[in-house]
């Protein structure tokens, strides 16, 4: 993989770094690839999008988005290679059935504002960088989804906008996730995944509640899909991955994956990427790691977008 210069010095993206690879993966494969800019942050920048297909207007797609947290460096770079070896296997299968089926479109850094702030001034700011009107700083993008936006008022999903997990003044508040929510509204996915870090975990709606997806044939398809990929993922490395509810963690209102599946009825999981755990690093890994967790996570990704094509 090629990486622009300026991320060789930590061997992440950095924001500038991130816009001249996914520029130049548009500009190497034309006839696959189109870059969009979906809109722009708060402070400014774009927002970029690869579609990645033979033709544009499928009615199968596939949504990749990474980074809605600042300091989850490893879910730019996974996202990113995801679309890099969608478009460097695109004359071989299963890419090449894919790619001629239908779309898969890849959001690596939806929170370009807060990235940037982590390498500059905080490692392990999580927010957008919103100034709110109590004159604290940044909108938690993971919280600021219109399905059940607001409707719990705990620690993991917060009302006060200096706390981390702040959910903003209201839905759709944040440039950041209104951008989202146009792709999204505009491509219609069958399925979207959505990367963070850290923990190891494959979660699945709900956030909100602790009740099941009501629907009994998409609830199973999201348990054992997630299964599938905990042994899949398992498999490369050895690594455990743990398939569950997302409200089983904690519970959250307005995140990403309730708005899709709950609005869209697209099959919609967050994956935590690597370490399990704080001690091993949490969020900052070195990024010797990269390799190895895309390796781990390719696996259990192409299995998502099998399914969700043939769905
Ligand atoms: N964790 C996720 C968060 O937004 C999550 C966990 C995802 C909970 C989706 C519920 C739904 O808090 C991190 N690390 O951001
Ligand atoms: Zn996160």
């Amino acid at each position: 993989s090629t990486f622009a210069t300026d991320a060789a010095a930590t061997g992440y993206h950095t924001v500038a770094s991130l816009e001249e690879d996914v520029r130049r993966l548009a500009e190497e494969h034309p006839e696959i690839a189109e870059l969009h800019e979906i809109g722009r942050s708060v402070e400014g920048r774009p927002l970029w999008a690869l579609r990645i297909g033979e033709r544009r207007g499928s009615t199968r797609k596939v949504a990749v988005l990474g980074c809605h947290h600042a300091r989850e460096w490893l879910a730019v770079e996974v996202p990113h290679l995801l679309a890099e070896h969608l478009l460097e296997n695109s004359s071989s299968d299963p890419v090449q059935r894919w790619l001629q089926q239908g779309e898969v479109w890849v959001a690596p850094m939806v929170n370009p504002d807060g990235h940037e702030y982590t390498r500059t001034d905080h490692r392990l700011w999580r927010k957008n960088r919103r100034p709110n009107r109590d004159g604290s700083v940044g909108v938690d993008p993971n919280r600021n989804y219109g399905y059940m936006w607001g409707s719990l008022d705990v620690s993991t999903s917060s009302h006060v906008p200096s706390d981390a997990t702040y959910v903003g003044p209201r839905a759709f508040s944040e440039p950041e996730v209104r951008a989202v929510r146009d792709l999204v509204a505009r491509e219609r996915f069958s399925g979207v995944l959505s990367y963070h870090s850290y923990s190891q975990l494959i979660l699945y709606p709900w956030g909100y509640t602790a009740e099941r997806i009501a629907d009994q044939s998409d609830f199973a398809e999201h348990r054992d899909l997630a299964q599938e990929m905990e042994q899949l993922i398992r498999k490369v490395h050895g690594r455990t991955y743990v398939a569950q509810q997302s409200s089983e963690l904690y519970p959250t209102a307005g995140d990403t994956t309730d708005w899709t599946y709950g609005e869209y009825d697209a099959v919609s999981f967050t994956i935590e990427l690597r370490p399990a755990s704080a001690e091993e690093g949490g969020f900052i890994l070195p990024s010797s790691e990269i390799r190895p967790c895309w390796e781990e996570n390719r696996p259990a990704a192409f299995e998502f977008i099998e399914r969700v094509l043939e769905r």
